[in-house]
């Protein structure tokens, strides 16, 4: 089935207020979404927020759905336990099943072999789509929902809704983010992609480690310089601010680099009070901005509209940049590089994508030869 039919059902089913994070299983369900104003999709930092908004929108009269991978399901145990289950509120809970039959990336397998059970424990009913059942899944979840006031469950395994862009598919392909919102501060246009803004960065380091965040960015950094003191961070999603902060704290003989991207940083915006009310002088915190979640098919981030660099700035780094291109970029690194941190970067980037493969390292080894690099065998 395509996105726009899988939407065509839900405003069937009266659902009339949107909330989650992306996946790219997701891909052709947001954007038919994005094409219709009158139902509202509102961008979450968390699932555990999009849970949160859902709770809001069905105390004033709403009916909410939450789209989410099943990542999510993890970060949303406890809204879902002490608010949705708690109160009583109705909610369509999509999930994407990653790791689906033990066929995904690693950092897909456990949560993918887990999350029916994860939906047991709570006691959230919960069916798998299926391609061929699709509508009467929807009207069965509506039904619970609604009768039972508790959140009810759809897995959505992969190949069930159709991909807009199946980019897997097409290794080959350069995408360009949909560019329909109006730049809100022009002096912020980008004129680097991320991944030639990444090998401006990389010439400029020794040996510094850098933990990456996941998605996108873990593979462009790869494919440009593979280094030992990359930690390729490829599930986990908005923990690389706190991985390079706990680096940074054990080791301030070492300057410590963070490649951040805007959505990851959102999702653990308190990361910025941790680097910033200790302040390790060792940490370098880059941040990657396309204003998108390119990793997952370029829904819009927030990042539009709130400005990083400024929050980063109020959170106490003493050391702040925003920059648009090669120049400035280098300059500003080669200072962070030398500076007294924390140390912040905003790289506003263009939203393209190298078609770059994954990381070919099983996360054991990216363990291991990153300590081995700090001296730490
Ligand atoms: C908890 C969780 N939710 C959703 C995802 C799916 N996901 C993987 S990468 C990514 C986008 C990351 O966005 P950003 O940090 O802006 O980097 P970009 O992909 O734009 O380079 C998302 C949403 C995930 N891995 N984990």
């Amino acid at each position: 089935m395509k996105g726009t039919e899988f939407v065509d059902l839900l405003e069937q089913h009266r659902y009339d207020f949107f909330a989650g994070v992306p996946c790219s299983l997701l891909e052709g369900v947001l954007s038919a979404l994005g094409t219709r104003p009158r139902l509202p999709y509102l961008p979450a930092i968390r699932e555990d927020a999009a849970v949160g908004c859902a709770a809001g929108a069905w105390l004033a009269g709403g009916q909410p759905a939450v789209l989410m991978q099943n990542s999510g399901l993890g970060t949303s145990l406890n809204a879902l336990a002490s608010l949705s289950l708690m109160y009583g509120f109705p909610c369509l809970l999509v999930v994407t099943w990653r790791g689906f039959q033990g066929q995904d990336a690693p950092e897909h397998l456990l949560m993918g072999d887990i999350s029916p059970r994860l939906l047991d424990l709570l006691g959230i009913p919960h069916r798998a789509l299926g391609a061929s059942s699709l509508e009467a899944d929807l009207a069965w979840a509506t039904r619970e929902t609604l009768a039972r006031e508790a959140p009810v469950a759809l897995l959505l395994p992969p190949g069930v809704i159709e991909s807009e862009h199946a980019r897997e598919a097409h290794p080959g392909a350069r995408r360009q983010a949909r560019s329909d919102r109006p730049q809100q501060e022009p002096d912020l246009a980008p004129c680097v992609s991320r991944s030639e803004a990444l090998s401006v960065i990389i010439r400029c380091l020794g040996d510094e480690p850098v933990i990456h965040a996941n998605g996108y960015i873990c593979r462009e950094s790869y494919a440009v310089a593979d280094r030992p003191q990359n930690f390729y961070m490829l599930g986990s999603m908005g923990l690389a601010s706190s991985i390079g902060l706990g680096v940074a704290l054990i080791r301030p003989d070492r300057r410590t680099v963070v490649f951040d991207g805007d959505g990851n940083l959102l999702m653990n915006l308190g990361s910025l009070s941790m680097a910033g009310g200790l302040g390790p002088k060792n940490f370098v915190h880059f941040v990657f901005d396309n204003e998108v979640y390119g990793s997952t098919g370029d829904q819009p981030s927030l990042s539009r509209e709130v400005r990083l660099d400024r929050l980063a700035a109020g959170a106490g780094y003493p050391w702040v940049r925003a920059v648009t291109e090669r120049g400035a970029l280098e300059l500003a690194t080669r200072e962070a590089l030398a500076t007294d941190g924390p140390a912040f970067i905003l790289v506003k980037v263009t939203p393209e994508s190298r078609a770059v493969p994954r990381i070919p390292y099983a996360p054991p080894v990216i363990r291991d030869r990153f300590r081995a690099a700090l001296g730490r065998a």
